[in-house]
């Protein structure tokens, strides 16, 4: 009864290549004269037999049994069940359509080739080369030269030396490009105070009241502000101007590099606009789903989601029809989002997989200065301490405490974040991360004398040894619930810990599965929030869909895009593990961590994700990469 428009799978064959789709062999800007299939042979046949090679593998079974079952769900939808739809379809299309907001201009800007972009302006003799920052297991981004043999980010680098056999190498150095980052803040300051940057180089401003202060257009905008970014900073960037968010981002894109395109506030404008524009272009349609949107209902660009509305409604769930349909009518987001409250603030690091203990509480003092000072630079004290671990296995486990007193020193973090390791021992860990909740800012009252209280009792507790229970809050009623937002993280099982407290606040056994905690919401709309050290490599789910690193939205049912999305920030914390671990030094108050410890282990519970195993991370390839050169 469908009137899907089913296309054959692609590839298969003797040139099994052309089914290999990667993060990689999709087409960043500076791409498009590239031999595709040479790129995607040549990526095929290097990383055959990997173990990122068999979970893509895994990962397209996946998606192609989806495939299947949409397909015969579609054939199962009766004319009733389509007129029925076609109804609830025109309904929220009306609704949609009547949510349209055109009195905003919004510009998102984006650096071009930004690493190799400031590596460039930093050592002017790499100007003109095919150039990849990164190293031999991972390419952050490569610049266009190397872009025209197809390199890109993502890529491990010793494909990228295939692809292009002159290529030269530059390691990351995220302190650079903080600074740069910075510099662009500033310009981006003056044109909206409240911007919203979602990630060092990347910002969404507001820029309707500039245009009205000063009776100038949005294309005046944008080229005074690419103006100014190149004075300030050495560096250019690419802008889009367009009624909402998402289209802008769209936008940005189109001229790269050093490049803008403006899509003036119409309604007509806007559908045009969409009416060819691939599915693929928009912030949160990955592979899968624009596989399944192809090849289920033969949708490529978004008007066509139009066209096939009743069907997105017939088959997905609201969250996702919902989403689909305002990409087929060009809508996006046109407030400013609130700035919320910071919540939490957090570290973690990642490490080649160890059990070895005394690196393990090295790792930790690490970790436990990392938090004392962003807690210290934001003026934040905390309450409730939270271990995050992740084992070899990929199993992550979270453990809580809940201090008597508000702190923020790097001796008190690391004293309770011991007791929390402590327990957990033996075991061989390839993630380690701390995080401070229950937050109060110094500014705001007078109790920053609690430090004191608790300097004192600290102090008279660690000199003597029977007293050293006493400062350790055992009793769960004083273990505060974590934020119950309970996200889908794929692959992480939870532990309990019925002595220590899970942080679970009452979550039903079912909650927990594959699930991960509300970290810092802030991070959504603090245009520090992606500079700060504290975000390295954390990246959780918000609400289920907001990406808590960058922000960026993919919508309930969107899981396949979320673990690609996941997985490159897992791979951008392992290149700055990279750079960032040579540098670090040990603390002398790591010695705190050797000390002899006071906790008696306590009986664990392991709750087995349900997928566990389905999903490899990409730093399992990496360090198979590495090994193999
Ligand atoms: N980055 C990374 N790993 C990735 C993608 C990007 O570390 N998988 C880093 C390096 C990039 C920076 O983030 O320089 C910005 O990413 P973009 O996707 O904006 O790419 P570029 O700025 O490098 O290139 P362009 O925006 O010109 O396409
Ligand atoms: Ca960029
Ligand atoms: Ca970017």
């Amino acid at each position: 009864m469908s009137a899907a428009a089913g296309t054959p799978p692609e590839g298969g064959g003797d040139r099994p290549w052309q089914s290999y789709h990667t993060a990689y062999t999709n087409a960043k800007a500076g791409m498009e004269g590239v031999d595709k299939e040479k790129v995607q042979k040549v990526i095929y046949e290097m990383s055959k037999g990997s173990k990122y090679f068999e979970n893509e593998q895994r990962k397209e079974a996946i998606t192609k049994q989806k495939i299947e079952h949409l397909r015969a769900q579609c054939a199962a939808l009766t004319d009733n069940d389509i007129s029925h739809f076609q109804k609830v379809a025109g309904k929220k299309m009306l609704e949609l359509e009547a949510s349209r907001d055109l009195s905003k201009i919004w510009l998102h800007t984006d650096m071009d080739a930004f690493y190799a972009a400031v590596e460039t302006l930093e050592d002017p003799s790499l100007k003109g080369k095919p150039l990849a920052v990164g190293s031999m297991s991972m390419i952050a981004t490569a610049s266009y030269e190397a872009r025209k043999f197809g390199v890109r980010a993502a890529m491990p680098g010793f494909i990228g030396c295939k692809l292009c056999p002159g290529l030269v190498f530059v390691r990351p150095n995220f302190e650079r490009y903080t600074h740069y980052s910075e510099l662009t803040r500033k310009v981006f300051q003056r044109y909206d105070p409240n911007f919203i940057a979602t990630s060092l180089d990347e910002a969404y401003l507001n820029i309707t009241n500039v245009c009205i202060e000063r009776g100038i257009t949005g294309e005046e905008v944008a080229t005074e502000l690419r103006t100014a970014i190149h004075q300030e900073t050495g560096l250019t960037c690419s802008a889009g101007v367009a009624p909402n968010r998402m289209i802008a981002k769209v936008c940005s894109d189109i001229n790269k590099p050093n490049g803008q395109f403006i899509l003036p506030n119409d309604r007509e404008a806007v559908l045009t606009f969409v009416s060819t524009l691939p599915i693929r272009k928009i912030g949160g349609i990955g592979k899968v789903t624009e596989q399944m949107l192809r090849q289920v209902l033969g949708i490529s660009t978004c008007q066509e989601m139009l066209q096939k509305a009743a069907f997105l409604c017939a088959l997905f769930s609201e969250g996702s029809a919902d989403f689909f349909l305002s990409v087929g009518l060009g809508l996006g987001g046109t407030e400013t989002p609130e700035q919320r409250q910071r919540k939490s603030i957090s570290c973690e690091r990642t490490f080649t997989a160890t059990n070895d203990s005394s690196l393990l509480f090295e790792k930790l003092a690490n970790l436990a200065e990392n938090l004392a000072d962003d807690l210290q630079k934001e003026g934040l004290r905390g309450k409730t301490l939270t271990l995050k671990l992740k084992t070899a296995d990929f199993e992550v486990r979270t453990r809580a405490v809940t201090t008597r007193g508000f702190i923020n020193s790097k001796e008190y973090i690391l004293i309770y974040a011991t007791k929390l390791l402590k327990a957990e021992m033996p075991l061989s860990l390839r993630l380690m991360g701390l995080r401070m909740s229950q937050l109060h800012d110094e500014k705001d009252d007078s109790s920053t004398s609690t430090q004191k209280t608790l300097d004192i009792f600290f102090r008279s507790s660690n000199s003597a040894s029977t007293g050293q229970q006493d400062f350790f809050v055992h009793d769960e009623s004083t273990f505060i619930p974590e934020q119950r937002n309970l996200v889908n993280y794929s692959n992480e099982g939870v532990l309990s810990n019925p002595v220590i407290g899970d942080g679970l606040g009452g979550a039903s056994l079912d909650d927990v599965m594959n699930t991960e905690k509300l970290d810092d919401l802030s991070e959504l709309t603090s245009p520090e929030a992606t500079a700060s050290s504290s975000k390295r490599g954390q990246q959780l789910w918000i609400d289920g869909y907001i990406c808590s690193i960058c922000g960026f939205e993919l919508p309930p049912g969107f899981e396949e895009e979320r673990q690609e999305h996941s997985d490159f920030h897992l791979a951008e914390s392992l290149q700055q593990e990279e750079t960032v671990d040579s540098k670090r030094t040990i603390s002398n108050e790591s010695r705190l961590a050797e000390r002899p410890c006071y906790s008696t282990p306590t009986p664990k519970k392991k709750l087995k994700s349900s997928k566990e195993g389905k999903h490899i991370p990409i730093d399992a390839f990496f360090t198979k990469c590495n090994k193999n050169l």
